[in-house]
C-alpha cells in the first residue's frame, strides 16, 4: 500500500515537472524582431519569392487587418516593452545607435509599403532601385513592395522583383478610369496642346501617357486596392541611387514624429508645364478655407503671401509620406477641383508641384520633413549629407560636391528658413 502511494506521488511529481517545462519553452521569449499583430503576415517575416495571387485585374485589398471606422488605417500600436527595448536611434551618439546595421533590425514594423509605378520595360532600371534600396535599408527591415502598372505585369517582371525584394511583393494592374481622360476634357483641345509644346520643346510636353502618369500619382496610387491596408508608403522609381546605409527606419521617424510628408530634393517646377495651376489652387482655397492648415508652409510656396507661385516644389520620385492624409476629404477635395480644371491635360501638371501644394497649405509646418541623412540621386539630381562626420558614419559613397540642397535652384534652403530650422554646420561651403 506504501509502495503504491510513493508511485502516485512519483507519477504526480514527474507530470508537474513535464508540465513546467512546456510552460518554460512555451512562453520564452526571443530578443529578435517583433512584428506587431494585424500586419497579416501572421507575425512572420515575409516569406521570400511570395507573391500577391491576386495581381490580375480586378486588383483584391490584401487581407490585412482593417483600420478604423473612418477608412483610415493605423499602425498597431507596439507590443508592451518594444519601444523600451528598441527606442529610435537617430544619430551614432544615440546609446541605441545600430552601428552593425543587424539583421533583422528590432524593433516594431510600422504598416507600411514601398510603392513603384512601372512599366515592363522598366524591370532593370528598378531592379538596381530595389537592390539598393535593399542593401542599405530593407534586408534588415523585409517592409512589403506594391508595384502598380497600367498593363499587366510580364512573368520576367515578377520573377526578377520578386527575387530581389525581402518582403511580400504584390502587382496590380491599374483600372481604366484611373488612368485615362476623363469625360469632361475636351480631346481637341488636349491634342493642340500637346503639339504647341512638342514645337516649344517642352520635355514630356507631347506625351499622353506622361499626363496619364502624373494625374495618376496625384490622385489615384494611394486608393488602388493593394494600397488601401498600409498606412505609410515610400515612392521608388526606376534608376535611382541610395548613397548611404539607412541605419533607422524612416517610416518610424514619421510614426513617432506625427509627419505626414517628407523630401529629400525640392527645386522650381518647369513653370510653362504649370501655367494656371497656382489660379486653380487660389479657386481651391476660396471654397475651402476649412482644409487649410493653420501653421501652414504657404511662405515655402509663394513670396507674396499667396499671390503667386514662386514654383518651389518637393521631388516626388522620392517620397515617405502618410496614405491616410493622402486619402483624407482635404486632399481629395483638392485634387478633384485640379482635376475638374482640366491642367492634367490642357497644360502638363506634374504630380511633384501638386503634391507640394497640398502639403505646403494643408499639412502644419511640423507634419513635413527633411531627410538629410537619406543620400539619393535620381536624374539629375544629388542629394548628399552635408556634413562629413554624418558621411562617413553612414558609409556614404556620394561625392558631396554634387549635392544640391544648397545650390541656388533647389528649395531647401527656403524650406529650412519657413519652418525655422538650424541648416547644418558647412552647408555655406556648398552653395554655387
Ligand atoms: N506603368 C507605367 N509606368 C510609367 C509610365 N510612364 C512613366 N511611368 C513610371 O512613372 C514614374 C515616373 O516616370 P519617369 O519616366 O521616371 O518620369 P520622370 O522621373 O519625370 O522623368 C516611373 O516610376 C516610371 O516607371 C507608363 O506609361 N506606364
Ligand atoms: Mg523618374
Amino acid at each position: 500500500m506504501v509502495a503504491g502511494n510513493a508511485r502516485y506521488v512519483r507519477y504526480i511529481i514527474i507530470a508537474v515537472f513535464t508540465l513546467a517545462v512546456f510552460y518554460f519553452v512555451s512562453s520564452s521569449k526571443y530578443d529578435t524582431v517583433t512584428i506587431p499583430s494585424g500586419l497579416g503576415k501572421t507575425g512572420q517575416p515575409a516569406q521570400k519569392g511570395k507573391t500577391d495571387e491576386s495581381r490580375s485585374q480586378p486588383q483584391q485589398p490584401i487581407d490585412k487587418a482593417k483600420g478604423g471606422s473612418d477608412n483610415t488605417v493605423t499602425t498597431p500600436k507596439p507590443q508592451k516593452g518594444d519601444d523600451a527595448k528598441s527606442p529610435l536611434a537617430l544619430t551614432p551618439e544615440d546609446p541605441n545607435w545600430d552601428a552593425k546595421l543587424v539583421s533583422p533590425a528590432p524593433g516594431p514594423r510600422m504598416n507600411a509599403t514601398f510603392v513603384t509605378l512601372a512599366r515592363n520595360s522598366d524591370v532593370w532600371d528598378i531592379a538596381r532601385s530595389i537592390r539598393q534600396v535593399e542593401d542599405r535599408f530593407n534586408r534588415r527591415y523585409n517592409y512589403d513592395w506594391v508595384f502598380l502598372n497600367d498593363k499587366e505585369f510580364d512573368d520576367t517582371f515578377i520573377k526578377i522583383t520578386t527575387s530581389l525584394v525581402s518582403g511580400k511583393t504584390h502587382y496590380g494592374k491599374i483600372a481604366e478610369e484611373h488612368w485615362s481622360f476623363p469625360e469632361w476634357i475636351d480631346q481637341d483641345k488636349a491634342k493642340k496642346v500637346r503639339e504647341d509644346m512638342a514645337e516649344r520643346k517642352i520635355i514630356y510636353g507631347d506625351s499622353v501617357s506622361y499626363r496619364h502618369m502624373c494625374r495618376f500619382e496625384s490622385g489615384f496610387f494611394f486608393r488602388q486596392p493593394l494600397m488601401m491596408n498600409y498606412e505609410y508608403y515610400w515612392r521608388v522609381e526606376p534608376s535611382i541611387e541610395l548613397y548611404c546605409d539607412i541605419h533607422y527606419d524612416p517610416f518610424r521617424v514619421m510614426h513617432e514624429g506625427g509627419k505626414k510628408y517628407s523630401f529629400v530634393l525640392s527645386l522650381y517646377e518647369y513653370a510653362e508645364t504649370i501655367k494656371t495651376l497656382w489660379d486653380s489652387t487660389k479657386k481651391f482655397m476660396k471654397n475651402h478655407p476649412e482644409h487649410l492648415a493653420a501653421d501652414n508652409a504657404m511662405q515655402f510656396l509663394s513670396d507674396d503671401g499667396g499671390e503667386t507661385y514662386n514654383n518651389c516644389h518637393f521631388w516626388s520620385n522620392f517620397e515617405v509620406g502618410n496614405l491616410n492624409w493622402l486619402r483624407s476629404k482635404a486632399y481629395i477635395d483638392f485634387f478633384e477641383s485640379l482635376d475638374r480644371d482640366g491642367g492634367f491635360f490642357y497644360e502638363r501638371w506634374g504630380d511633384a508641384p501638386v503634391h507640394s501644394i497640398a502639403a505646403g497649405l494643408m499639412l502644419n509646418k511640423s507634419e513635413i520633413h527633411f531627410f538629410n541623412d537619406i543620400a539619393y540621386w535620381h536624374v539629375p539630381f544629388t542629394h548628399c549629407p552635408t556634413g562629413e562626420k554624418t558621411r562617413l558614419a553612414l558609409r556614404c559613397h556620394c561625392n558631396p560636391s554634387e549635392n544640391f540642397d544648397w545650390k541656388g535652384y533647389s528649395c531647401t534652403s527656403r524650406f529650412f528658413d519657413v519652418t525655422g530650422q538650424t541648416k547644418p554646420a558647412g552647408w555655406e561651403d556648398q552653395k554655387d
